[in-house]
């Protein structure tokens, strides 16, 4: 007959059975999702802390100007309208602070640093980046950083407008990296040659960030 049904002694049936017989695959670890998402040293806030130097720019959506310059072969001056004419991106991050916060599932909206870099286009040479605030607070990033998946100059959280005190208009995040890197009230994004530590990376801080391998201090 040609309708036989499943031969229950087939090779593939054997090989999963001898998997099962002696736990092939199996590593010992419980699933812990919490211990595998919050990086070493940090707890699990719900409510969203505001941190910064204490000085609140008035920018709003009708003045923000973002100047995009450096070695670029295209500098921009954009406004708000011309950051919402930019190809659109939602994502959904994890926020660690070095202060030891961490804050899970923060959905932002707003351009991409890689779709930035399409329009302004770094120069050969222009492996970092200096983020510069209305508040004159500034921070530095590599160029891989800055473009990494998931950065995004960023003018919405959770559907509505960043509100001044998270940063509005706009600001970036870079959610691999600890939060001060994402810097608050955006004006100025300067691509350049060479290195140049900002604020707290001249205080202290370590020069990268990266909270899974615990970069908080410069050594
Ligand atoms: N312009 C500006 N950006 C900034 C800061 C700041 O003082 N000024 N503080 C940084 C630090 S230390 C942190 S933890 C986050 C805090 O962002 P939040 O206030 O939205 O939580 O912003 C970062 N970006
Ligand atoms: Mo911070």
């Amino acid at each position: 007959m040609s309708d036989e049904p499943e031969h229950p002694d087939s090779k593939l049936t054997r090989t999963k059975q001898e998997w099962a017989e002696q736990g092939k695959f199996l590593t010992g670890q419980t699933s812990r999702p919490e211990a595998d998402r919050l990086p070493p040293g940090q707890h699990l806030v719900r409510n969203w802390p505001v941190l910064d130097l204490g000085l609140r720019p008035d920018t709003t959506q009708a003045t923000f100007r973002l100047r995009i310059d450096g070695a670029v072969d295209l500098p921009a001056l954009w406004d708000f309208s011309q950051v919402m004419a930019q190809k659109q991106t939602e994502a959904v991050s994890d926020i660690h602070c070095v202060t030891t916060w961490s804050r899970y599932d923060n959905r932002w909206s707003g351009v991409a640093t890689s779709d930035l870099l399409a329009a302004v286009r770094p120069k050969a040479g222009a492996g970092f980046v200096v983020l510069h605030s209305d508040d004159g607070y500034t921070t530095n990033l590599d160029l891989a950083d800055f473009a990494a998946p998931g950065a995004m100059l960023a003018h919405a959280w959770e559907g509505r407008p960043i509100t001044t005190e998270h940063g509005g208009p706009v600001r970036l995040v870079v959610p691999h990296l600890y939060f001060w890197k994402s810097a608050k009230w955006l004006k100025r994004i300067e691509f350049r040659t060479s290195d140049a530590p900002g604020f707290w990376e001249v205080r202290g801080y370590h020069n990268r960030g990266d909270p899974w391998a615990e970069e908080r201090y410069s050594d």
